[in-house]
C-alpha cells in the first residue's frame, strides 16, 4: 500500500517543482477583520503567493476563527491551510490543516495531545492533513511561550538537523523552523543550509521576516516555503508587500539554481 497524497499536498509538490520555492502568508483572526483577510488572500492570490495559512498562537474564538476562514474561502481559490495553536484552531471551512507536532515541547499535550484530541474533528470536517514537525527556534515569541518549547539555540544548526531528520525518519512530510511571530531575528542562514543538507523534506521557515532581502537569502539557503504574517497584517501597501515578498522568493530560488549548476 502506497501513501495517498491529498490534493493540497499534490498541488504544493507540483508548485515546488514548477516555481522551486514559494511564499505564503498568515493570517492571525485575533489581529485582522474577516474583511482585510480576504484583501490579503486575494491580493496574495493575484501576486502568486501559493496557499494562505490562516490561524495564530493565541486563537481562541473558534467563531472569529470561522468568519475569517469562512470569507477568505469564498473570495479566493489558492488553498487556505489552518495553522492551528490548539483545538480552537480547526475550522470545517478550510481545505487543509498543517497536522503539526511541536517536537521541541517539554510538555506531551503539544507533541501529541492535541492531535489525539483533533484527529476526529479533521476527518469529520474533511481537513486534508499535512503531516508537520513543528521546531522552535531561539525564543520563539508567543509560539514558544504557549508551546512549552525547550527552544534550539540559534547557533545550535546541527540540533535543529537532527530534529528534522528524526521527523523525516518519523515519516513528516513537511518542517517548520519557526523563530515566532515578530521574532527580532529571523532564523539564521546557516541553520536552514545545514537542515537542507541534512533532510530532504520541504522546509518551510517562517517569523521576523520582515525584509525582501531576508527572505532572499533564506530561500537561496535553501528554505522551500517562506511564510510572512506581520509584516502583510501590518502593511498599508499589501499589494506592493506581496509583490517583493514573491519576487524575492524567485530571485533566491534562481540564485540558488546558479550555484548548483
Ligand atoms: C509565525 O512564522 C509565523 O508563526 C510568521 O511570523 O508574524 O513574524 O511574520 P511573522
Amino acid at each position: 500500500m502506497s501513501i495517498r497524497l491529498g490534493r493540497v499536498e499534490k498541488y504544493l509538490i507540483k508548485r515546488l517543482e514548477e516555481d522551486g520555492a514559494l511564499h505564503i502568508p498568515l493570517i492571525d483572526p485575533e489581529n485582522v477583520s474577516p474583511e482585510k483577510a480576504v484583501e490579503i488572500g486575494i491580493i496574495a492570490e493575484r501576486g502568486g503567493s501559493a496557499a494562505i495559512m490562516i490561524g495564530g498562537s493565541t486563537v481562541a474564538s473558534i467563531v472569529k476563527l470561522n468568519e475569517v476562514v469562512k470569507l477568505v474561502r469564498e473570495n479566493v481559490s489558492i488553498p487556505i491551510i489552518l495553522f492551528p495553536n490548539n483545538l480552537s484552531g480547526i475550522s470545517p471551512y478550510a481545505d487543509a490543516i498543517w497536522f503539526m507536532s511541536l517536537l521541541n515541547s517539554l510538555n506531551p499535550y503539544y507533541i501529541i495531545g492535541a492531535q489525539v484530541l483533533g484527529a476526529s474533528a479533521v476527518r469529520e470536517y474533511g481537513l486534508e492533513p499535512l503531516p508537520l514537525a513543528y521546531l522552535i527556534i531561539g525564543d520563539g515569541g508567543a509560539a514558544g511561550y504557549i508551546g512549552q518549547a525547550q527552544p534550539i539555540p540559534y547557533d545550535k544548526p546541527e540540533i535543529a538537523a537532527l530534529y528534522a531528520l528524526a521527523a523525516q525518519y518519523l515519516g513528516m512530510r513537511f518542517v517548520y523552523l519557526e523563530a515566532g511571530s515578530g521574532a527580532k531575528n529571523p532564523i539564521p542562514v546557516e541553520m536552514i543550509a545545514l537542515v537542507r543538507k541534512t533532510t530532504s523534506i520541504p522546509i518551510i521557515v517562517g517569523g521576523g521576516l520582515k525584509r525582501p532581502d531576508a527572505v532572499e537569502e533564506r530561500v537561496y539557503a535553501g528554505a522551500d516555503i517562506i511564510v510572512t504574517g506581520t509584516v502583510i497584517e501590518e502593511s498599508t501597501d499589501v499589494e506592493k508587500s506581496i509583490h517583493l515578498f514573491v519576487d524575492a522568493v524567485k530571485r533566491g530560488f534562481s540564485r540558488r539554481c546558479k550555484r548548483q549548476m
